[in-house]
């Protein structure tokens, strides 16, 4: 029996036509800058994010941290959400590794930060304080739940952190997402943003990488701090040759992710134990929570569900997610409602009998 996986889109596979691009690809030392199909999926990247250029990294992580510590120097402060990825998955990265100084402020149940949190949060020109000096934004927010972001309020975000002089990186691991879903082009919601990072190797499907995108200077220097993070790939053309046909085939089926996540969150919502955790889905993530009084834990029934064939991460005491993706088609749609409901009754014959 094949699982269904929906512990991210992370887990996609790459597609036969990807396969067959990366065996024909054209390579050379990316190091030396003469990986030619490097050299391509950079450009369109750029294309794509309305950027004068961009660097293949091999993690969204990567793609972050270099931005971060490109536009920020020790003791500097980054201004972020508290469910932020940045903030919360990233190993402490920009602390780590580049002494940047996280700011954290709420993020809203819509994934946004409120314009006047962001405003208070720039500090005053004081030699008690770290300087501040970026401000990260992610489209989707995956922890509020997959949420997309419009233009709008990406221009007001922009506009307050650009008046006190900060820069703003957006971290757009899914940003085609939060594109598809509000039918709009990429470009829309990044036009506004000094430097973005989005993947590849997520509902895209390509095995590997992400690309931060900026001003060519900015990316001069970019090129700089992966090297220096041991990030310098070589004849990476072979990975690039997947991120190529991720933008040119995977990007506008998205859609079908977003359908088959309203579809599973409204068959979902039908059991009557559990409870949709963040509204219905905007984009290919369904957050879902346990009622308390039927007594499961969600390690307990991801277990269970497990031996069902169906893969899905926790996220709480009671709470999943579960991401749709390539991979997932219509007819496991009802199957993951059927292996829900199945395992929410075995449990609960499990716990009456003991
Ligand atoms: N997200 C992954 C991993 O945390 C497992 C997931 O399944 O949610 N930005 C955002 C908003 C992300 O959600 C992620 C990864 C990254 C950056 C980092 O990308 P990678 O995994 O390529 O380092």
């Amino acid at each position: 029996m094949k699982n269904i996986d929906l512990r991210s889109d992370t887990v996609t596979l790459p597609t036969e036509k990807m396969r067959k691009a990366m065996a024909n690809a054209e390579l050379g030392d990316d190091v030396y800058g003469e990986d030619p199909t490097v050299n391509r999926l950079q450009t369109m990247a750029a294309e794509r994010m309305g950027k004068e250029a961009g660097l293949f990294v091999p993690s969204g992580t990567m793609g972050n941290l270099v931005a971060v510590l490109t536009h920020c120097g020790r003791g500097d402060e980054v201004i972020m959400g508290n469910c932020a990825h940045t903030f919360i998955y990233e190993g402490g990265g920009v602390a780590a590794l580049g002494g940047v100084h996280p700011h954290t402020i709420p993020n809203q149940p819509d994934g946004t930060l409120l314009i006047e949190d962001i405003r208070h949060a720039i500090r005053a020109d004081d030699p008690h304080f770290p300087k501040s000096k970026l401000l990260i934004l992610e489209n989707t927010q995956n922890k509020c739940g997959g949420m997309s972001i419009s233009r709008e309020y990406m221009l007001e975000a922009a506009a307050a952190a650009h008046d006190a002089g900060l820069a703003i990186h957006l971290d757009g691991a899914w940003i085609f997402n939060a594109a598809v879903d509000q039918g709009v082009s990429a470009v829309d919601l990044v036009d506004m943003v000094d430097s973005v990072t989005f993947c590849l190797s997520k509902g895209l499907c390509a095995p590997v990488g992400s690309v931060l995108c900026g001003s060519r200077e900015f990316i001069e220097e970019a090129n700089r701090i992966r090297k220096q993070l041991g990030g310098g790939m070589r004849q990476a053309g072979v990975l690039a040759a997947a991120g190529i046909v991720a933008l040119e085939d995977m990007v506008d089926r998205l859609g079908e992710d977003h359908d088959h996540a309203r579809a599973l969150a409204e068959g979902l919502s039908e059991i009557p134990s559990v409870l949709l955790d963040k509204g219905s889905p905007n984009t290919n993530m369904v957050y879902i929570k346990l009622d308390p009084s039927l007594g499961v834990d969600a390690e307990t029934c991801a277990k269970e569900l497990k031996r069902k064939g169906i893969l899905v991460g926790t996220t709480g005491l009671r709470h999943f997610r579960l991401v749709c993706h390539y991979w997932i088609v219509d007819e496991d749609i009802p199957k993951i409602v059927r292996g829900f409901q199945d395992a929410i009754d075995d449990l609960r014959t499990e716990i009456s009998g003991s």
